[in-house]
């Protein structure tokens, strides 16, 4: 986990028959369709594979409706990994799994009561890591962060997201110093030493991306933001996420990457 953007493994995790059960903030228009998603979490895996990843997908873990948003359970860093405590009880226990993926090839540290932390919050640019302070991430949870990152050479910058579920529902880094952003949601002045790319309010889904060794997948449908990621000269492959968002979920949410 030497450089955000370049990344040789990642662990993901099927998706269970009970995903349509998934915490939402509102329900879908539409009944979310399991089998659709599978197709998408399929391509998703498969374009990681084809970015040079070696792509593990844990068994589906129908008891855990979200347990395919792996990326809440562990946040990690130059060999270490922070399994998280999830902000919403039906998703503990989801951090288990995860954890064992891990456990291999990197060094653990866990979190405990009454900190809670999920890794939609943790933003890493560099060294220093960008953790919203939400719903899902208590004031705990980002001391039990500075605690295992700093003395590891990192600052821990905290950055309110108001409303959002994750801060990495608002931006993604996207390498070479671009950072994705919704326009009008954190002040830009807020992140240092980066580049701003303005998402706009109509394809807010599109600043959650995944940027993988000079490829950006996002999510499809969005051409202005996919005109400004191009621009940088970046490479940018779309992936369909109809399903996964019904959920609340995108693409950074299905995979842990070291
Ligand atoms: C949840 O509300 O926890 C899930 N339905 C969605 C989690 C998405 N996670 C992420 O973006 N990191």
């Amino acid at each position: 986990m030497s450089d955000p953007v370049r990344f040789h493994r990642a662990i993901t995790r099927a998706i269970p028959d009970t995903f349509p059960n998934a915490v939402v903030r509102s329900a879908p228009v539409e009944p979310i369709r399991v089998d659709v998603a599978r197709r998408q979490h399929r391509a998703y895996v498969e374009a990681l594979e084809a970015l040079g990843l070696a792509v593990e997908v844990l068994p589906a873990a129908p008891r855990y409706p979200d347990s395919c948003f792996v990326e809440d359970c562990a946040v990690g860093a130059r060999g270490v990994a922070l399994i998280t405590r999830p902000g919403v009880a039906s998703r503990r226990g989801e951090e288990t799994a995860v954890a064992e993926a891990l456990r291999p090839h990197v060094r653990l540290e866990f979190t405990t009561e009454p900190a809670t932390l999920e890794g939609g919050d943790c933003l890493r640019i560099g060294r220093r890591w960008y953790v919203g302070r939400s719903d899902r991430t208590n004031a705990a949870g980002i001391l039990r962060l500075r605690a295992v990152f700093e003395p590891l050479g990192f600052e821990v910058v905290e950055v309110p997201v108001g409303r959002s579920l994750h801060l990495k529902c608002l931006c993604s880094y996207l390498g070479d110093g671009w950072l994705l952003l919704v326009e009008g949601t954190i002040a830009p002045g807020g992140f240092r030493d980066v580049r701003v790319l303005t998402v706009p309010t109509e394809e807010a889904s599109a600043a959650n991306c995944v940027a993988v060794n000079g490829t950006v997948l996002m999510p499809a449908g969005c051409p202005i933001t996919r005109r400004a990621i191009e621009a940088t000269g970046l490479g940018v492959r779309e992936l369909d996420t109809s399903e996964i968002r019904k959920a609340d979920g995108s693409l950074s949410c299905l995979s842990v990457l070291l």
